[in-house]
């Protein structure tokens, strides 16, 4: 072997600092192709990156290995999104190199900081359930389970949020632009995938009646492989993102017909599959294109999983003893009638065998109860799109339909609710039925979510199926978001109480000892400190904006939507600002608001609801008379990166939806882990975290989700007389009505006020403004006694240990899954 290669094996693993500075050099030049004078940050971004991916591929292979070695039961998390952001800082910290790494390029004149800032956010995802696949992730590799994530390689991850006067614009997010070198193209892995076409009756061997799909398009699904790193660097498990080929022989035909362009033409179209995310959060997009994309990724998923299964297995009996199917939402629920298709048509499984074998093998968790974001497609188009999965469905429902019948099951009203198919109008079909009906389980996301679920969209399945819906409560990954994003706070809890609550959050507990110890707060105070001059310098360079390190950072981010209440918030802005103006004298604790969060380009009142803060603020901002005391903030573009910055700094979290109406929320855990102290309602898991920080420890306004339900079914909600009622909220409102806010455009915000009075106030902005305002007004009192509020500070971190993701994964792991730890042999430590 040649010297340098040899050299370069060896470097390839060295963790020291010198050995990742000789890595940096060679891979610099030999895979960059640049020399260390004429390399960008960029350059050094992706010779870094590479050099740590070198490190990870030899655990990779033994964690992979080590999965076939035992023939270990998989998960495979199936998710339309994955909203993963940056990997350095992240692959770094947990295997454990992160100082190393940071001398090493010290030694070259660089700043580790400056390149990790050169990665693009690989936002694969609009929100919640995208980032809740991301920890999942992380957690399912940090405890050794042998976990795949299944997704879309989009071009176009969600789409640049810019501002231009005060409007959300949105760019296209070009992620891939100067390439990934985090992934692994395989170009041998290729499935199949049809659409159209029609279904073909005949007669199998044995004389019975069997189908194939014929005339169908094709298109290629090929993988694309990144590592994920496990804490610790023990397991590497695999995050396996699809991407559309168009198939050769597709090409072929047109060509030999001369219709060149023809030809071309269709490659594109079909390679748009995997073009683009769609940037909606909890709203239905009603898109042939999104469904083509939904069964794409789901049917290459299922038949990589089917062929990883025949190696070890002639028979597909023990199929769900060795793969369990997560789904995530109902975005990969169509993957249903395919294990079916593959089992029945491909396989040649009799229907009865092939349906245990599903749906013991398929979970779904449900992540929203707003009816529009439930999925339901027109039988017309998955008809044209997918013959033969149109088929499995009607008889699906007419074994079930036929079965609840013969039980004596309720009326026709009850049996068409339970039906897959929707028959009023226009016939769709219902997704969530369908995954309801296809799984084992059925989870929420958390308690108040999954008695919801029961109580009304499932209320009827959970009647025939009554030990099917199990709650498991969101979690989030503390490596990445305490560790990782507030080194100030890490390093100080670890240098109290070790650090073994990296890896065992519940370990944080024994923080609450030192809620009363004033050396320690004062260390917490100053970790924080650090944390929100981090911020003001990012506002600065986001916006230009100058604001006080020492006001209250009131934190609301999350994607825009009416019912997480952003309006409500900017209302008690112009509410307070009114209060300012009207007492300069009062010593005001001053108060900065932070916005962040994207809307979907077709929800025009979101965008609105961005104008209006974005005008409020520039009326606030410039107005010497609150004398710097309010400020408000909406930095654009909000992705994992921002809120990695945000997050730390924040003293105050916003978890302010109408109850009942987020299914749980992770951001509220993020924020109270770092320290922040929430003003929410009793909606999501804001409930099981005010049992866990202790309701001294929390400031909760508002009507409860009974009482939403009450109010609601009573019809008797009058908001105009509770604005007449409330001269705060009336004067609000009627500066924004009167064009105090938009002097360009008076009657720009008509839609809003129109949706609050006439419109009936949906959401419950005006009902719930009075306590909201008490509420605030309860969290700046206690700012001001400074020893008091780090206290429940202090407190509000050391309670978040059951909200590890490590934590929710387990409980899946345990009670859905049945799949348990592997420990990855490693080279010389065993076979190979
Ligand atoms: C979100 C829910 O809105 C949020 O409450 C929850 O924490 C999160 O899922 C993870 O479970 N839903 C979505 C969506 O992101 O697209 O429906």
């Amino acid at each position: 072997m040649d010297a340098r290669y040899k050299s370069r094996e060896i470097e390839r693993r060295s963790l020291d600092v010198d050995g990742l500075k000789r890595s940096f050099l060679e891979w610099l030049v030999y895979s960059v192709g640049k020399d260390a004078r004429a390399a960008t940050r960029r350059d050094w971004f992706h010779t870094v990156a590479l050099a740590v991916r070198d490190r990870v591929v030899d655990r990779w292979m033994d964690t992979t290995r080590s999965y076939y070695h035992e023939d270990a039961k998989r998960v495979y998390y199936l998710s339309l999104e994955f909203l993963i952001g940056r990997l350095l800082t992240n692959s770094l910290s947990n295997l454990g190199i992160i100082n190393e790494c940071r001398q090493a390029l010290d030694r070259l004149g660089l700043s580790m900081d400056d390149v990790a800032d050169s990665e693009p956010d690989a936002a694969l995802g609009n929100g919640g359930l995208g980032r809740l696949a991301a920890c999942f992730l992380d957690s399912m590799a940090s405890q050794g389970l042998p976990g795949y994530g299944y997704g879309i390689r989009y071009e176009f991850g969600l789409f640049e949020q810019r501002f231009e006067h005060g409007w959300q614009v949105e760019y296209p997010e070009q992620w891939l632009q100067f390439g990934n070198p985090w992934e692994f193209a395989r170009p041998e892995v290729l499935y199949p995938v049809q659409f159209y076409g029609r279904v073909e009756e005949f007669r199998d061997s044995v004389g019975e009646r069997a189908y194939r799909w014929v005339d169908a398009d094709r298109v290629l699904a090929m993988a694309y492989d990144t590592p994920v790193v496990g804490y610790g660097g023990d397991t590497i498990n695999t995050l396996r993102l699809w991407s559309a080929r168009a198939t050769r022989d597709f090409n072929f035909g047109h060509f030999n017909d001369g219709a060149y362009m023809k030809a071309v033409e269709q490659k594109i179209l079909s390679e748009n599959l995997s073009r683009v995310l769609y940037p909606n959060d909890a709203t239905e997009t009603g898109k042939e294109l999104r469904f083509k994309q939904e069964y794409f990724f789901t049917s290459a998923s299922l038949q990589d999983i089917l062929r990883r299964y025949l190696q070890h297995h002639t028979s597909f009996d023990n199929l769900p003893n060795k793969a369990a199917i997560q789904l995530n939402d109902t975005h990969p629920a169509i993957g249903i009638a395919e294990l079916m298709r593959l089992l029945v048509d491909q396989h040649a499984l009799r229907w009865d065998a092939a349906w245990e074998i599903t749906r013991a093998t398929f979970a779904y968790t449900n992540h929203t109860l707003l009816p529009e974001a439930l999925e339901a497609w027109p039988v017309r188009m998955v008809e044209r799109v997918l013959p033969r999965h149109m088929q499995i469905i009607y008889e699906i429902n007419a074994k079930f339909l036929n079965r609840s019948k013969a039980r004596g099951t309720g009326d026709n009203a009850k049996l068409s609710r339970l039906s897959l198919i929707d028959e009023r109008g226009d016939r769709r079909v219902r997704m969530g039925n369908l995954a309801f009906l296809g799984s084992h389980k059925v989870n929420g996301v958390s308690a108040l979510h999954t008695d919801l679920m029961k109580q009304t969209v499932f209320a009827d399945f959970h009647e025939e199926f009554p030990d099917r819906i199990n709650n498991k409560t969101n979690g989030i990954t503390p490596r990445r978001w305490l560790k990782q994003a507030n080194p100030a706070l890490s390093e100080l809890i670890t240098s109290r109480i070790g650090e073994g609550w990296i890896s065992d959050l519940e370990q944080i507990g024994a923080l609450k000892e030192k809620a009363d110890d004033l050396v320690f707060r004062e260390e917490f105070r100053r970790a924080k400190r650090k944390n929100k001059k981090r911020l003001a310098a990012y506002i600065a360079r986001q916006t230009g904006d100058e604001v006080q390190v020492d006001s209250i950072f009131d934190v609301q981010v999350k994607r825009m939507h009416e019912y997480k209440r952003q309006l409500l918030n900017v209302l008690h802005t112009v509410a307070l600002y009114n209060e300012m103006r009207d007492n300069p004298t009062v010593s005001w604790v001053p108060v900065t608001k932070i916005f962040a969060g994207k809307a979907a380009p077709s929800y025009h009142m979101a965008k609105l609801i961005i104008k209006l803060i974005n005008d409020v603020a520039k009326v606030v901002n410039h107005d010497p008379s609150v004398h710097d005391n309010l400020k408000v903030v909406y930095l654009p573009n909000y992705n994992v990166t921002a809120a990695e910055i945000i997050i730390p700094a924040a003293d105050i979290s916003e978890q302010i939806s109408t109850a009942g109406m987020e299914a749980s929320g992770t951001g509220n855990m993020k924020l109270a882990l770092n320290g922040a102290l929430t003003i929410g309602t009793l909606d999501g898991a804001n409930v099981e975290i005010r049992e866990h920080v202790g309701p001294d420890n929390i400031f909760i306004f508002g009507m409860t989700a009974d009482e939403v339900n009450d109010l609601r079914a009573s019809g008797g909600f009058n908001p105009r007389e509770v604005i007449a009622s409330n001269p705060s909220l009336k004067r609000a409102l009627d500066m924004i009505s009167t064009g105090v806010f938009s002097p360009d455009d008076r009657n720009r915000y008509h839609p809003i006020l129109q949706a609050l009075t006439d419109g009936g106030d949906h959401f419950l902005v005006t009902a719930d403004f009075a306590d909201y305002c008490r509420a605030q007004d309860a969290a700046m009192e206690l700012y001001r006694d400074s020893e008091e509020w780090t206290r429940k500070a202090i407190l509000n971190t050391a309670s978040m240990g059951w909200f590890s993701s490590d934590r929710t994964v387990n409980e899946y792991a345990k009670e859905i899954w049945d799949v348990h730890p592997v420990k990855p042999v490693h080279e010389g430590e065993g076979f190979r």
